[in-house]
């Protein structure tokens, strides 16, 4: 089966027996009638496993070309799934420019657990040997990061990870798996934000993490039990819903990231503009080879470097939002050092690009002409 067809067919098979509707029922329900101890039809309690869930955790295997789905109550709910594979002692070396919660979720909960976390430039991948240790137990990689858009090398991570016998987890947030799969590169897991552009409509918080590997699954699918960090049925069932046009969403969204980018390097006024479709990004080469595209997600910063100016076009957009969130089919925007990172130190912020005139563009699929022109009246 091919990506489109996945994204609506992959792993939904026989949904509904009892009546054969097309899309999964909502199984709002907690438990499962037993006709004697253990004697049930596959569902025993919600936590351990619900029907809706099921369905979207089959989808999501599919689609990023995995064998086995977790859906989670949010993005960092499976982040923090996968840190739980981990004990105290352990090292993770992760990309030094990523989601600032994620970073919140490493620095402000985990270090007090005795785990050490090397926040690195991975733009060269082999930077990453200079960090292993015997007790590296984890890669994490963000490409294209949040929100300076930097490009890492998955195939070459993945190499260094296998050479070491070192886990290479993969936020695959904000490319999605209609332009890259990480699994087919190597990586061992593979996370989402499914808020973003799976759910593709600002309606619902979830996450997602997709493995090949039984054994890993079985380990997850028992901390995610465990923990007890899952998503409920309705939620489930929107982003199962969402995943079904995310090829249709997601051309769409490359075409207008790419009319936008190239508007804002034509706009005097812009100092940088970081989308890697450009020739002249750091790492162009290797997004053309592991990307189909290039994605809606853009960030710029104005000349001067100034705070206020920044602030002043974020408030004067008008078909553009200001809001925290990326991904849906709506144009957002927002300003990262005041809203999505701000719990990393401004000086760290500062050292991977995420200056105080720096704004992020999530653009969505609205008309081409509306959005360029709302720019335009904003940033003058
Ligand atoms: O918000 P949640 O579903 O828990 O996902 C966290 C997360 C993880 N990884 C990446 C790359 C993300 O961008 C996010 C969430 N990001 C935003 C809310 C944002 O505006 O960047």
């Amino acid at each position: 089966m091919k990506f489109n067809t996945k994204t609506i067919h992959g792993g939904q098979h026989d949904v509904d027996p009892a009546y054969g509707a097309v899309m999964p029922p909502i199984y709002q329900t907690s438990t499962y009638s037993q006709t004697t101890p253990g004697g049930h039809k596959g569902f025993q309690y919600s936590r351990s496993g619900n029907p809706t869930r099921s369905a979207l955790e089959r989808n999501l295997a599919s689609i990023e070309n995995g064998e086995f789905g977790l859906a989670f109550g949010s993005g960092l709910a499976a982040i923090d799934a996968v840190i739980k594979l981990l004990k105290s002692g352990d090292e993770v070396i992760s990309t030094n420019n990523l989601y600032g919660g994620s970073y919140r979720l490493f620095t402000q909960v985990y270090e007090d657990f005795g785990i050490t976390f090397h926040f690195i430039g991975m733009e060269h991948a082999a930077n990453i040997e200079n960090f292993i240790n015997k007790s590296t137990k984890l890669i994490w990689v963000e490409t294209p990061t949040n929100p300076m858009m930097n490009i890492i090398d998955i195939k070459a991570c993945a190499a260094i990870a296998t050479k070491h016998d070192i886990l290479l987890a993969v936020d695959n947030t904000f490319a999605t798996p209609y332009l890259q799969t990480p699994l087919d590169l190597g990586a061992d897991i593979v996370m989402h934000s499914a808020t973003k552009y799976l759910g593709g409509h600002s309606d619902v918080v979830l996450g997602a993490l997709v493995v090949k590997d039984k054994k890993l699954a079985d380990r997850l699918h028992a901390i995610q039990n465990a923990s007890g960090a899952i998503c409920g049925p309705q939620d489930s069932f929107l982003v199962l819903r969402g995943i079904k046009t995310l090829h249709l969403r997601m051309q769409r969204h490359c075409e207008n990231g790419k009319a936008v980018a190239h508007y804002l390097l034509s706009n005097p006024k812009i100092e940088k503009v970081y989308w890697p479709g450009f020739e002249d990004h750091p790492n162009h080469i290797v997004a053309k080879e592991q990307m189909r595209d290039f994605g809606g997600m853009i960030s710029f910063t104005t000349k001067g470097n100034n705070y206020d100016e920044a602030i002043k076009i974020v408030e004067n957009l008008k078909i553009f939002t200001l809001a925290e969130s990326l991904g849906g089919v709506e144009s957002l925007a927002g300003h990262p050092a005041s809203m999505t990172h701000w719990s990393i130190p401004k000086e760290e912020r500062e050292r991977t690009g995420i200056v105080d005139s720096l704004i992020r563009l999530s653009v969505g699929v609205e008309d081409i002409d509306d959005l360029i022109e709302d720019l335009e009246q904003a940033i003058g």
